[in-house]
């Protein structure tokens, strides 16, 4: 068990990392662009911001603090069941100016909590949970902001460093071969996991071989320029239909010109980067793709496995270097990079067997749907997980360059719709061992 004051530190630090980068992102554009919706697929950035702190408001405040509501009156306007996100304009949202004093008002009162409260007892306090819950909930909005962002026409409004040259050089496999035998997927144990990574069981898993690293955008090229878009063998007869219906024959953002693939990425076109894993694809893409190579996508299980099982000692792992937290030299991620890194970087975020760049970089298309696992219990609310579950979502792993590492770790589940492209997924291949 943790010190509950340093559970309370990193509940306080997971908050204000969250915040700097909330504001960044709803202080780098004017006020028109925080209104405007960039995409119907999106909220406008002011409802995210007043999400934020909504949400904030109804766990922190008012179930941890048990508080007055500040606010009950705009619960509605922010509630996402309520409200589908190409609605969401034409809501009395409130102005950026009032949204910014309300997060901060919020916020203020929240870390008068915190400094008060317990952090044990009931499950909700026990190790920080909802706060750590809700800077998770709020580093996700800032994903989807940043998808937002991406989305958005006109100049630059975000920039970056490029990632540093991690790669070490070495001549990589292009696989990996994951020995057959029982792992422990999910967890029990670690504080802050939400409801559908728990709880840790047992799962046997036959042998497989998994790629290296991430499918890049020049192994996806010779796809494209082999005809795969216009052959109907590689797809399924959903994204069959889905990509003759929307004329798609590449990953969204990039256009041919000149004979060459050319992207836009955060107000800037360039072409595209051969060695960087390949993003803004649909799950039906990426099946594709791994049909046309001789290969599948990898299942959930066999993901996880691949980043934390540890062959030495037969136990599963934090992440696939082990127990330690991320640090900049074992993944990208935190929107530190706008970008993916080229595919063999950071050898120091290797897992035991060598497989690469699982946790940061871009995130990963498992063949899986999203299911809840075996003693599933929602909590602390069924909309979080439970209302998702079944065969109409699939399962991401291992965050992007944009998560940050308050929500990212070995058993962190993501899922979403198989025609999704706008967000920042991408997939790798893997094939059975006999
Ligand atoms: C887990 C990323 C699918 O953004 O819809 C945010 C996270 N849940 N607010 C989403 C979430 C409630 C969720 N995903
Ligand atoms: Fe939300």
């Amino acid at each position: 068990t943790i010190d509950p004051e340093v559970l309370r530190r990193r509940a306080e630090l997971a908050l204000r990392t969250a915040r700097e980068r909330t504001h960044t992102l709803t202080t780098c554009v004017d006020e028109p662009d925080l209104t405007a919706q960039h995409s119907p697929l999106m909220s406008p950035l002011v409802w995210d911001l007043a999400h934020i702190g909504n949400q904030e408001e109804q766990w922190l405040l008012r179930a941890v603090g048990g508080r007055d509501a500040l606010r009950p009156e705009i619960d509605s306007i922010y509630d996402a069941f309520e409200h589908p996100r190409a609605e969401r304009p034409s809501l009395p949202l409130l102005a950026p100016a009032e949204a910014r004093g309300y997060v901060h008002e919020v916020r203020g009162r929240v870390l008068d909590i915190l400094e008060r409260i317990e952090l044990r007892g009931a499950p909700l306090v026990d190790a920080g949970f909802a706060f750590g819950m809700i800077a998770q909930h709020e580093q996700q909005h800032d994903e989807t902001m940043l998808i937002t962002h991406q989305l958005r026409r006109g100049p630059a409004a975000l920039t970056a460093p490029p990632p540093p040259d991690t790669a070490d050089g070495a001549a990589l496999p292009e696989e990996v071969l994951i020995p057959g035998g029982p792992f422990t997927m999910g967890t029990s144990t670690e504080p802050w996991a939400l409801d559908n990574e728990r709880p840790a069981h047992h799962r046997l898993v036959p042998a497989f071989h998994i790629d290296t690293t991430p499918v890049t955008n020049g192994a996806y090229e010779r796809f494209i320029a082999d005809g795969g878009y216009g052959e109907r063998r590689w797809w399924t007869a959903e994204g069959w239909a889905y990509i003759q219906e929307h004329g798609l024959a590449a990953p969204l953002f990039w256009r041919r010109e000149g004979g060459q693939w050319l992207r836009r990425r955060f107000g800037v076109t360039e072409p595209v980067p051969p060695q960087e894993p390949v993003v803004h694809v649909s799950w039906y893409e990426a099946d594709a793709y791994a049909r046309w190579a001789g290969r599948r996508l990898p299942t959930e299980e066999e993901w996880e496995k691949a980043a934390r099982h540890d062959p030495d000692s037969g136990r599963s792992r934090r992440y696939p270097w082990g127990d330690a937290d991320p640090a900049p030299d074992r993944a990208n991620l935190g929107q530190r990079h706008l970008r993916p890194a080229p595919a063999g970087s950071y050898p120091k975020g290797a897992s035991p067997l060598g497989v690469r760049q699982l946790i940061g970089d871009v995130w990963e298309w498992t063949s899986s749907d999203f299911l809840p696992y075996p003693g599933f219990r929602a909590f602390p609310y069924r909309e979080y997980s439970q209302v998702f579950f079944g065969p109409a979502h699939k399962v991401l792993r291992g965050g992007s360059f944009a998560v940050d590492e308050v929500v990212c770790r070995g058993t962190f589940r993501n899922w979403d719709l198989p025609v999704r492209r706008q967000i920042f997924s991408g997939f790798r291949t893997a094939r059975d061992a006999s």
